[in-house]
């Protein structure tokens, strides 16, 4: 079993590196952002509660994304996984904590994807051109970038203190950051 968690600013690449390493160790790819918006464009309860927040560049709240994780990781083909965007905030490190004690399991690293701000706000820009998603204009990323800041970047001191962080440079080509990656967790 192989469990990873991948982290990083929004526009860092995270949901385009998540998908080809979950086929790599042979997991589920779970990204809390897809789910999301999954539910957004089904209409379904939790897609009405998720839509606020998110058109809004803001977290939805912890408790309604750490159900909906609990549920997930109880799958059973979710037994190697990349967590791609899940935990945001100390309080979802404290639930994926938990969850992962019941199934008798744990982490083997968290990556940690680097890039810098004006090249995060420029990818992001581009996919506003195609995506069609409510929280890619310029306002709602900028703010989604200080949200990070705020409420994202104290996740990784703690990862860091137990020996777990990864940092792979996020800048480059996709090729270029896949092929860091791969290196990063001896693939
Ligand atoms: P996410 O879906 O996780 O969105 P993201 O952070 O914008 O995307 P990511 O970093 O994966 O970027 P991507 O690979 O697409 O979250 C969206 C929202 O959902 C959040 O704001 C929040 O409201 C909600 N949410 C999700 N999880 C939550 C949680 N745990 N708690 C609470 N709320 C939560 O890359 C971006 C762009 O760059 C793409 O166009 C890509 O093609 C391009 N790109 C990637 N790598 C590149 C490279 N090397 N060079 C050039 N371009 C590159």
């Amino acid at each position: 079993m192989t469990r990873l968690l991948i982290m990083g600013p929004p526009g860092a690449g995270k949901g385009t590196q998540a998908v080809g390493l979950a086929s790599l160790i042979g997991g589920a790819h779970i990204s809390t952002g897809d789910i999301f918006r999954a539910n957004v464009a089904e209409g379904t309860p939790l897609g009405v509660k998720a839509k606020e927040y998110m058109d809004a560049g803001q977290y939805v709240p912890d408790e309604v994304t750490n159900a909906m994780v609990r549920d997930r990781l109880a799958d059973d083909d979710a037994q190697s996984f990349v967590l791609d965007g899940y935990p945001r905030t100390l309080d979802q490190v404290a639930t994926l904590d938990g969850i992962l004690a019941e199934l008798g399991a744990s982490l083997d690293a968290v990556l940690v994807l680097t890039v810098d701000h004006e090249e995060l706000i420029a990818r992001l820009l581009k996919r506003a051109e195609t995506s069609g998603r409510s929280d890619d204009t310029e306002e709602v990323i900028r703010g989604r970038q200080e949200v990070y800041i705020a409420e994202t970047a104290p996740l990784l001191p703690v990862y860091r203190e137990r020996g777990l962080l990864r940092e792979v440079d996020g800048m480059g080509s996709i090729e270029e950051v896949t092929a860091r990656i791969n290196e990063a967790l001896g693939l």
